[in-house]
């Protein structure tokens, strides 16, 4: 065992393993210590890490600025693992972050096309669904193709089973939508299907969804503590405040992570395959069709057109579809435009250089993805 094995062992049980040891290597040479960000604000962060001397978990704060990057997406998230200096003065500093295995990007709110990482490094993206209102199915295949595009799993967890009694009934429906996902029922407050939403939680997960659908109970359920505060008054009107603001990482007491995030008003995708896969019912009807690169407009031979006829494929999930596949196409240009723009900027600064003495470029360690 490597000595930067045996330095975050308390951290295995949390995520930490023999690729991000590999990895981390390099820094620990340079005498950095591996810690996982549990909590990120302007500048700063908390980060998990074991103690050099005791050996014992400990959170630290630490100064982000080292590791911050024009481009959003490339900055410290929680989730991420990363070589911190404890002896920095005045504060600990993230040197350098490691790279991701998994990452949800959304598209920031508002028309910019700039990327937000909502949490790194999970295995499972939970999505939190309440039962308590009419399930908006439309927004749950958003969330799948956000979660399938992370390269984590989805998992659909229908919420506050104890306030219903069709809940059977609205998994079933739900069930139709997330191919290739789980879709569980749980209540918080009974306990209900707790076990087997355990089971289905090895390792990181990340939990995402509206405000008010009970993420934070949820995460509290699971860490046998009360680690998040949850909303105080039931909300009548299921849209429900933002009584959590931060994404904050829980340690699980049998091991693993999870994740709690603020409640999403706006989720932008952020492009990439997601779509496809959070619609592979569609692309599998699609195989059918008498050509390959079928529009599903008005060809001959369309399966996807048959389909939408005779009822088997819905009109409101072909719609959904192509919406969110137009919303990934945009952002597409957009990241093209931007990486052109980035390309031009480099070159000019590399023009520059060969014309001048200092090189503009600066050694880099971090990667994403
Ligand atoms: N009846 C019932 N209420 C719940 C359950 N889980 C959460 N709630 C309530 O739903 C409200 C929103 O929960 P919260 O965890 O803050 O949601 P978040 O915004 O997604 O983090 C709170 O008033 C909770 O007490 C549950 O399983 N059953
Ligand atoms: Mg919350
Ligand atoms: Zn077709």
């Amino acid at each position: 065992m490597t000595s930067s094995t045996s330095a975050a062992l308390p951290l295995s049980a949390h995520g930490w393993n023999e690729d991000r040891a590999a990895e981390f290597a390099f820094y620990a040479e340079a005498g950095l210590t591996p810690a996982l960000i549990s909590r990120v604000d302007r500048g700063q962060c908390d980060v998990l890490l074991a103690d050099p001397e005791s050996g014992e978990l400990r959170t630290v704060r630490a100064d982000t600025r080292p590791v911050g990057d024009p481009d959003p997406v490339k900055c410290p998230c929680t989730g991420d693992w990363a070589a911190v200096d404890l002896a920095a003065q005045p504060l600990p500093t993230v040197s350098a972050l490691l790279g991701r295995s998994t990452a949800i990007v959304r598209k920031t709110a508002g028309g910019r096309s700039d990327g937000q990482v909502l949490a790194a490094n999970v295995d499972t993206v939970m999505i939190a669904v309440s039962l308590a209102a009419d399930p908006d199915l439309g927004r749950i295949e958003r969330f799948l193709a956000l979660a399938w595009e992370s390269g984590a799993v989805p998992l659909v967890v229908l919420t506050k089973a104890d306030l219903v009694d069709d809940a059977d009934f609205i998994r079933e429906d739900v069930e139709k939508i997330a191919p290739g996902a789980a879709v569980l029922t749980v209540s918080a407050e009974t306990g209900e299907g707790m076990d087997e939403l355990r089971a289905h939680l090895p390792g990181a997960t990340a939990l995402v969804g509206q405000s008010g659908a009970g993420k934070s109970t949820l995460t509290n359920a699971l860490a046998g503590r009360h680690a998040m505060a949850v909303q105080e008054t039931r909300s009548v009107d299921e849209k429900g405040r933002h009584t959590t603001t931060t994404r904050e990482l829980i340690p699980l007491p049998d091991g693993g992570v999870v994740i709690d995030t603020p409640g999403l008003r706006e989720v932008g995708l952020y492009g990439g395959e997601g779509v496809d896969l959070a619609f592979a019912d569609i692309a599998a009807i699609a195989e059918r069709c008498r050509f390959d690169d079928c529009s599903h407009r008005s060809e001959p031979g369309c399966a996807v057109a048959a389909a939408l006829e005779d009822g088997t494929l819905p009109q409101r999930r072909m719609d959904s579809y192509l919406k969110l596949q137009r919303e990934n196409e945009w952002i597409a240009s957009r990241s093209d435009a931007r990486v052109a723009a980035e390309r031009a900027r480099k070159w000019k600064a590399v023009t520059k250089s060969m014309r001048g003495s200092s090189s503009p470029t600066r050694h880099d360690p971090r990667r994403t993805r």
